[in-house]
C-alpha cells in the first residue's frame, strides 16, 4: 500500500474522466444489504450481488416467527425515509408486515435479480487489489468492494443450563419457533424477559395455555400504546403521502428529544423515562409481584422493554412468575434452586444473541493473512466509524461495533453509514483511489473518545447487558444517533491509508 495520501492532495489527483466500475459483494439481504443495493442501483452500479443465506430477504424480520414479534419503533419512523408505507396497520407494526415491506422493496428497486439465496460467506480474503470470496457451498466470487450487511441479532444463545438437551417436551429458542407444535393447553416455560420474552409472554398469555415465566432479571417497561390504524386513515396516508412523511419527522423528533438524550446523559428526559416506567409498574396490584418485577437498576441501563401490555399479561390467571433460579433442565420440566420442579409440556428460549459475533462465522484475512477472528478475539470487535478495520481495505461492516443500537431505528443511521460508503465507492469510480482502509491512529482516536464520551450515559450504571463488550464498556454509541450520522457526513480522508492507482507516464 502507498504511503497515506492527504484529501488535499488526492483530489488533486483524481481522473475525473476514468468513471471506473467496481464490482460490490453485499453479504445479507435484509434491511442494511438491501439498502446498500439501492444505493448502488441508485449510483448506476449494477455489478453487484447480494449473498443472502435465507430463502427470502427481510433479515430478522424472516427468521423470526414467534407469536407477538412485533417492532417495538413506531412503523411509521422504523422506514427508509425515502419510502413511506401509508399502508402499516399497527403503529408498532407486525412482523409479517415489515417483511413484506422488505419483500416490496425488494421488487420496486428491482433487486431480486441480484440476490441469490441460500448462499453464505465462509472465507473471504483479500489480495491486494480485490477481496476473494469464497461461499460455504464452495462458489467463489471476487469484487473490488465487500459490504457486510449480516446484522448482529442472528445468532441465537442457548443458555448454558444442566440438562437443556435432556428435556423430554419441545424445546426452541424464539429466533427458531417451530410453528408445528399447538401451544393450546399446555404447560408453557419461557426462559428470558427482554423485549422477545416480553411480546412472546404478551401473546402466549392470552391462550388458553399455562405460561411459566422464568425471570433471572427483571427489566423495566416503558407503557408505549400500541394501536390499529383504521381503514380511513391508512386511506388518507395513501391519498396525502405527506402524512407519512410528517409522522416520520414527529418520531424523529420525538426519539431525539426524550430516549436519545435519556440514555446519554441524567436529566429531565431520564426522569420522565424512569417516571413513566415506575408508573407503569404500579399497575401491577398485588404488591409481592410487583417487587419481583422491580428491577434493581436504571431505566434503560439494559435496553428498555417497550409494552403496554406487560404487566397486564403477567397478571393473567393461567400466567406464574418464577423468581427463583433455574438449577437444571428435566426431562419433565424445570428445576429451581428451591428444589422446586416445574412441569412442562413446551420450553421456549426467549434468552437472546451471540451480539459481538456481527458477520462471523465468515473469516475475513487480510493481504499480510491477519484473519479479522485474531484480532478481534484478542480486543472483543472494534471498528473505525463502526464500520471499517485498519488493514483490512475496501470492507465495509453495516451496523457494527459501537453504532447507536439501543432505543431507536436502526434504519435511521444505516441509511447514513451506506451514503457513506457510497462516498468512499465514488472515489474509487473516479479514479481517486484503489483501496482506503482506516489508520490505527484514528481507530484509536474514534476509541478514545468513546470511552470519554461513554461516562454520564445510562450503560455504565451498573447493569448486565448485552452491549457489553470484552473491555467492559458497551459497544453503542455513546452520544446521540444524530451525531453519529453528522459524524457520518463526508469521509475524513486524512483517516484512512489509501493506495492510488498509478498513473501511465509516457
Ligand atoms: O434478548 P435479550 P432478546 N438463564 O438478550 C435471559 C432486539 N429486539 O431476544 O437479563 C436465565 O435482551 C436474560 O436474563 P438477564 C432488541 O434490540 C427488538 O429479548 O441476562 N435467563 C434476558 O432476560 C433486543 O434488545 C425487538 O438476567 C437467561 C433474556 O434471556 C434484542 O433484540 C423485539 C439466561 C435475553 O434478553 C435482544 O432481545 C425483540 C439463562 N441462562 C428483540 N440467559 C423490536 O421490537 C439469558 N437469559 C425492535
Amino acid at each position: 500500500m502507498n504511503a497515506p495520501t492527504s484529501a488535499a492532495a488526492l483530489h488533486t489527483r483524481e481522473h475525473h474522466d476514468a468513471a471506473r466500475m467496481p464490482r460490490v459483494i453485499i453479504l445479507g439481504a435484509g434491511m442494511s444489504g438491501l439498502l446498500a443495493g439501492i444505493r448502488l442501483r441508485k449510483a448506476g452500479i449494477e455489478d453487484f450481488t447480494i449473498y443472502e443465506k435465507g430463502q427470502d430477504v427481510g433479515g430478522t424480520w424472516r427468521e423470526n416467527r414467534y407469536p407477538g414479534l412485533a417492532c417495538d419503533v413506531p412503523a411509521h419512523y422504523y422506514t427508509y425515509s425515502f419510502e413511506p408505507n401509508p399502508d402499516w396497520h399497527h403503529r408498532f407494526a407486525r412482523g409479517p408486515e415489515i417483511q413484506n415491506y422488505m419483500r416490496h422493496v425488494a421488487e420496486k428497486y428491482d433487486l431480486r435479480r441480484h440476490i441469490v439465496f441460500g448462499e453464505e460467506g465462509a472465507q473471504a480474503r483479500f489480495d491486494g487489489r480485490r477481496w476473494q470470496l469464497e461461499l460455504r457451498s464452495g462458489r467463489q466470487d471476487s469484487a473490488e468492494f465487500l459490504i457486510a450487511a449480516c446484522g448482529f441479532l442472528h445468532h441465537p444463545s442457548e443458555p448454558d443450563i444442566p440438562g437443556l438437551d435432556s428435556f423430554a417436551g419441545a424445546r426452541f429458542h424464539s429466533a427458531r419457533w417451530d410453528d408445528s407444535v399447538d401451544l393450546k393447553d399446555k404447560r408453557i416455560g419461557l426462559i428470558g424477559t427482554g423485549s422477545t420474552g416480553v411480546q412472546i409472554a404478551c401473546a402466549v398469555s392470552r391462550l388458553p395455555c399455562t405460561l411459566n415465566v422464568f425471570q433471572r432479571t427483571p427489566q423495566w417497561v416503558f407503557p408505549l400504546p400500541d394501536r390499529q390504524y383504521s381503514l380511513v386513515e391508512r386511506e388518507l396516508v395513501t391519498q396525502v403521502p405527506a402524512l407519512a412523511r410528517l409522522a416520520y419527522g414527529l418520531y424523529d423528533e420525538l426519539f431525539d428529544a426524550l430516549f436519545s438524550r435519556a440514555m446519554i446523559r441524567p436529566g429531565p428526559q431520564r426522569r420522565l423515562i424512569e417516571a413513566a416506567c415506575h408508573w407503569n409498574l404500579r399497575r401491577v396490584r398485588d404488591p409481592e409481584l410487583r417487587r419481583r418485577l422491580t428491577p434493581d437498576y436504571q431505566p434503560m441501563c439494559k435496553r428498555i422493554v417497550m409494552s403496554w401490555e406487560y404487566y397486564e399479561a403477567m397478571q393473567r390467571p393461567n400466567v406464574k412468575l418464577v423468581t427463583e433460579g433455574i438449577e437444571r433442565v428435566v426431562p419433565e420440566g424445570i428445576v429451581t434452586v428451591d428444589g422446586h420442579t416445574h412441569p412442562l409440556d413446551v420450553l421456549v428460549l426467549a434468552t437472546g444473541f451471540r451480539t459481538h459475533e456481527y458477520m462471523r462465522p465468515l473469516e475475513l484475512i487480510n493481504a499480510q493473512g491477519l484473519s479479522l477472528s485474531s484480532l478481534w478475539d484478542e480486543r472483543g470487535p472494534h471498528a473505525y466509524n463502526s464500520l471499517a478495520i485498519p488493514q483490512f481495505p475496501n470492507f465495509f461492516l453495516l451496523g457494527g461495533p459501537n453504532s447507536p443500537l439501543a432505543n431507536g431505528s436502526v434504519i435511521l443511521y444505516t441509511e447514513a453509514l451506506v451514503d457513506y460508503v457510497m462516498q468512499c465507492i465514488d472515489l474509487y469510480r473516479r479514479g481517486a483511489l484503489d483501496t482506503l482502509a482506516p489508520t490505527q491512529a484514528a481507530t484509536d482516536a474514534f476509541y478514545d473518545q468513546l470511552r470519554h464520551d461513554m461516562d454520564g450515559t445510562v450503560w455504565v450504571t451498573g447493569c448486565q447487558n448485552w452491549y457489553i463488550g470484552k473491555d467492559g464498556l458497551p459497544e453503542v454509541w455513546p452520544r446521540r444517533p444524530r451525531e453519529f450520522n453528522a459524524l457520518l457526513a463526508r469521509p475524513r480522508l486524512e483517516d484512512f491509508e489509501i493506495s492510488r492507482p498509478t498513473v501511465e507516464t509516457a
